[in-house]
Parts: C-alpha cells; structure tokens; sequence
C-alpha cells in the first residue's frame, strides 16, 4: 500500500560535473514515479541545475539540511524559501552528522520540519540510535523520543505525507547493517508510535526508510519487512549502477 522511497544522500561527495553526469547517466533509467519514488539529496549549491536536469524524468531532488526561518542574517545558511523557490522536493532533517557536528537537536529538528511544510517541501525525519544506547536497551526510547519531539505541534493530515528515516548511528558508513528483523522491529516501533500520537490511518501511512550502510546485495531483504517502505542511502547511492539497482530492486 505504501510506495516504497529510494533516496540517495550524497553527503558532501562529487564534484559538480560528477553530480550532473550521475543524472544524465540514469535519466532513461529511472522507473516511473507511480511505481517507486527516487530522490537524490544533492549538495546545495547543485540544486537548482539538477532540479533542472530532473525536470523531465522521474527524479526528485532533495537538499540535506535547511534553516528553519525563512530570511534572515544568518551566514552561511539556506532557507526553506529559497529551496521552495528553486522547486527542491525533500530536505533531510536531524541526520545524525547534523546532530553530531552541527548541533541539531530535537527542538530544531521540530522547527525545520514546521518550516518545510510551510514550504511545501517534504521532511526526511532522521532518528536513530547510539551503539552504546542499543547496547543498554535503550534503542526504542531514543528513537521514540526523537519522534515525539520531531512531530510535535503537527495535525495527522500533515504528517501521513512525510518521511521518517530509522537509522541506527553504528550501521552508518560502517559496513554494518542492522538485521532486517531488527531494522524492522524499530521501524514498527516508529509506526507504534505514530499511531499513540495521531491514529491508525496517519501510521499506516506514514513512510519509514530503514539507514546505514544500504546496498544492492541487502536491500531487497529490507524491504521485504512489514515496516519498512524504503532506504535512505549514503555510500550506494555514488555510484549510478547501485543506486539503479537500489530503486529497480525496490519496486
Ligand atoms: C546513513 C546513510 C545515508 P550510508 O548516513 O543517510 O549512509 O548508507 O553510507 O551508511
């Protein structure tokens, strides 16, 4: 029932030819967007030629971080306006490397989903959980914390349509990936707790990407999941032959 979501963080990789050459390289290779949603969440200053690149196939752009005030003296920064004004479809929000390197936390995590709905931009909500958090038990009420706190003040309505990313922060980059009844298990526990907060409906619909070290040879065994409707995908996501072979294997 639940369209599964394929997106690609690239993080602070490639050059500017690499990121436009990756999306003419699977322009006539994308599935359509009404079996799968692929997405590529690309360094800013790419956005606006590849939302332009884009255009004509079915691949959405995402940026990986925003700010959550529109305009303003805020060096460096970029704002939900701006990325709406250049037609970007997702932002990424409260990835672990922004909470870990940037200081984002749960209140600015909840102010930046607020933002991107008013922007008409879809959240990427990040959640997950420390080795040693997992290692004491402590993994569902973390990523249940973290959750409350990012959705707090919104109606069901809004929050069916938005995307949450369960990834455990030892699994990151590392090569090691939470089993799949484990990834699940957690993604379940997500869903549980969007049903408490909303109802049956918003949680059934809500889509939940499992994180952290994704590739094409685990994929399909993710997904395969009850509760999980999609990956949210770093390294696999650099090479154009593993991100095809991510989107294809998740129809
Ligand atoms: C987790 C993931 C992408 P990787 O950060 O968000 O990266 O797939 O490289 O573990």
């Amino acid at each position: 029932m639940r369209k599964p979501i394929i997106a690609g963080n690239w993080k602070m990789y490639k050059t500017f030819d690499e990121a436009t050459q990756f999306l003419e390289a699977v322009r006539d290779q994308i599935p359509t967007e009404d079996k799968v949603d692929a997405v590529i969440c690309a360094p800013a200053l790419y956005l606006p030629t590849l939302v332009g690149i884009a255009a004509d196939f079915d691949l959405a752009i995402g940026a990986q971080n925003m700010h959550y005030e529109n305009e303003g003296a805020f060096t460096g920064e970029i704002s939900p306006a701006q990325l709406s004004s250049i037609n970007v479809d997702y932002v990424i929000l409260g990835h672990s490397e922004r909470r870990e390197y940037f200081n984002e936390t749960d209140e600015t995590v909840n102010k930046k989903v607020a933002a991107a709905l008013t922007a008409g931009i879809v959240p990427i909500i990040c959640c997950g959980e420390t080795l040693e958090e997992r290692e004491s038990g402590k993994t569902e009420q973390k990523v249940s914390g973290q959750i409350k706190a990012a959705l707090n003040g919104f109606t069901a309505e809004q929050v069916e349509h938005m995307v949450i990313a369960y990834e455990p922060i030892w699994a990151i980059g590392t090569g090691k990936t939470a089993t799949a009844d484990d990834a699940n298990q957690v993604c379940g526990a997500i869903r549980n707790v969007v049903e408490q907060l909303f109802n049956k409906d918003c949680a059934e619909k809500v889509r939940i990407q499992y994180g952290g070290s994704v590739k094409p040879e685990n994929i399909e065994e993710l997904l395969s999941k009850e509760h999980i409707d999609g990956a949210l995908v770093g390294g696999a996501s650099l090479q154009v032959d593993s991100f095809l072979a991510l989107v294809n294997k998740a129809i």
